[in-house]
């Protein structure tokens, strides 16, 4: 159990303890104990874990609290903690998170309305039932049904393009500010994982108080949760939490390493150091009490005979025995793509024209494109029938006249129909330059029928490559279920690419999936999907996905120079 995790149980207490109207001296006395726990450098469980040891001995740790934390650290909770939820329904702790909402406000709702869900809350507050009670204005209603949204962000995963775009922003700042001597990104967010639960920033400074001010100040921090002397926890103005930790040069690269994580892969890499008489953690690594490394991560993975590894594939999913045998990838780059083979324009649902989308794409420094407006059955996006379809590449052969320094090709995004069709006839998909088969309707269809449907896609003749394969749509749709080592067998036997679609909604395929068809030798295409001369931005998050399948240059196939990319179409 970490000291945040230990501080959050005191938190916790201390707001019981008010609903309770208990004492105001207690109730503070719980809320210092939660900021000493927090601000202390050593690990209170690690302390614990000694024979010996005496809490009391740390100062602001007094005969009660060490009680309670060593046994809150060995059974996760403590007895009064325990007693006092009991009197509470659970979901007053989050009515006492809504802004205008204090603990004698959420006391007096409980007894006098009897509510005891944030769905009770939000009821009485649209029926205006709250603004009749003693003590409450009419205001107070909006102000808690805004708090009730805000509550609904908080605590949900989002998409990596949103936290890296505020991480990012906050990190420029804290740079830029002076205040720090560098900072960056941890956590999740560094690891590029598709969704991340909260972001870690860490900096370098002798003195955190003007980093904390600084970001405290941020235009998009919305509130300050909480602060110690080396860590500050904000929440931003779109309901995601933030961590700054604050840390001295000769621990930089030990805390990098640490709270970059994954878990799962400090787990293994701490053991690693175990076996070699060493103990890490976020301070450094330690020979009994003599610091051996710390200020970079090169050091830390060197002192347990390891190379520097990638953020993106630390996740004990077989990076360690890479590294240890020397057989690490060179991941892919961001500048390695040259072309993208997926988007659409004004013949369908995109917003820009063809020659629109070419000269964005040469300006990105693309050397090819393909054209893919959808096929007729996607109607609501006014999809193409053959005429259509073929008016619309005679259009595309004319902007190649007037495009000069990119190569378009004649594609087409075609829907795999629920019958396992496709969409259009081979006739005019023979036509065609590049397919790109799609399931979009029925997604929901038996696993049987999905996988008949992707078989006879892969099957066809003019069939290049199947766009976001399984169809879902992160944190709110789920993916078709796909019998995938068949899937990807079938993709192998008859040459057919596989996309990872870069829209960070998408990322489909995903990480590990895009990793098993690497083992298999499928190529794979990085495509933005693009629907507007902006779209393309969105590329990175198709290669961070890729790095994190252990992608090389060589796995993905529009990195090949145009000639070479063509020879791999049928
Ligand atoms: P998230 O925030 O859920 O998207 O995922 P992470 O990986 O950012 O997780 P987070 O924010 O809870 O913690 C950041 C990193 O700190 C995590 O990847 C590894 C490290 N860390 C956190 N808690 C522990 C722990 O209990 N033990 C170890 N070894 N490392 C931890
Ligand atoms: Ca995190
Ligand atoms: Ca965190």
């Amino acid at each position: 159990m970490q000291n945040a995790t230990l501080a959050q149980l005191f938190e916790e207490y201390a707001d019981l303890l008010e609903l309770q109207s208990a004492n105001s001296f207690r109730v503070r006395a719980y809320r210092n104990a939660a900021r000493t726990v927090e601000a202390l450098p050593q690990a209170i469980a690690d302390l614990v874990a000694q024979p010996d040891h005496d809490l009391t001995r740390i100062e602001g740790i007094g005969k009660d609290l060490a009680e309670k934390l060593a046994t809150a650290v060995q059974t996760g909770s403590f007895p009064q903690l325990d007693e006092a939820r009991s009197q509470f329904p659970p979901d007053v702790l989050k009515m006492l998170k809504i802004p205008g909402l204090g603990p004698k406000k959420v006391a007096a709702l409980v007894d006098q309305l009897q509510i005891s869900t944030l769905a009770d809350l939000k009821a009485a507050a649209e029926a205006h039932r709250i603004a009749e009670l003693k003590g409450f204005a009419k205001k107070t209603e909006q102000t808690i049904l805004e708090g009730l949204q805000l509550l609904e962000s908080v605590g949900k995963r989002v998409w990596l393009s949103i936290a890296k775009t505020a991480a990012d922003a906050i990190v420029e700042d804290l740079r830029a500010s002076g205040t720090v001597q560098t900072a960056e990104v941890a956590g999740s967010c560094r690891r590029r994982r598709e969704t991340c639960g909260d972001l870690d920033v860490l900096a370098i400074a002798d003195d955190s108080t003007a980093a904390m001010d600084r970001l405290a100040q941020h235009p998009l921090v919305d509130k300050v949760l909480a602060r110690g002397e080396t860590k500050q926890r904000v929440r931003l103005e779109n309901g995601l939490e933030l961590d700054l930790r604050v840390v001295r040069a000769e621990s930089y690269g030990a805390a990098m390493q640490y709270f970059t994580g994954s878990k799962e892969h400090n787990i293994v890499i701490r053991k690693r150091a175990q076996e070699r008489g060493l103990k890490i953690n976020e301070y450094g690594v330690f020979r009994g009490e003599t610091s051996i490394a710390g200020a970079t991560e090169d050091e830390v993975y060197a002192a347990v005979d390891l190379p520097w590894i990638p953020p993106e594939l630390r996740e004990n999913r077989g990076e360690i025995e890479l590294a240890e045998q020397g057989r690490l990838p060179t991941l892919i780059e961001v500048g390695d793509i040259q072309g993208d083979l997926h988007m659409h324009t004004t013949a369908t649902d995109g917003a820009a024209t063809i020659r629109e989308m070419a000269e964005a794409a040469k300006a990105r420094g693309l050397k090819y494109i393909a054209i893919t407006d959808h096929s007729k059955r996607v109607s609501m996006a006014n999809g193409l029938d053959a005429p259509r379809l073929r008016e619309h590449w005679k259009a595309i052969d004319k902007v190649r006249g007037q495009v000069s320094g990119i190569e378009i090709l004649c594609g087409i995004e075609c829907d795999i129909l629920e019958d396992a069709t496709m969409d259009l006839d081979d006739d005019v998909l023979s036509e065609a330059d590049l397919v790109i088969a799609v399931l979009h309707y029925g997604l929901k269809q038996p696993r049987d029928q999905i996988q008949k449907r992707l078989l006879a896609a892969i099957q066809n003749p003019h069939v290049d490559i199947i766009g976001h394969p399984t169809g879902r749509l992160i944190g709110s749709r789920p993916g078709a279920d796909i019998h995938f080592e068949e899937f990807l067998k079938a993709a192998a036997d008859y040459g057919v690419m596989l996309e990872i679609n870069a829209n960070p909604q998408r990322l489909d395929l995903d990480d590990i999936h895009a990793a098993a068809a690497k083992a298999r030798g499928i190529s794979i295409v990085i495509d933005t999907d693009s629907h507007n001369v902006n779209g393309f931005d969105v590329l990175p998050y198709g290669v961070f996905q890729a790095r994190r399948a252990g992608l090389t240059k060589a796995d993905v196939a529009n990195t090949l120079p145009f000639e070479e990319f063509r020879q791999k179409l049928k």
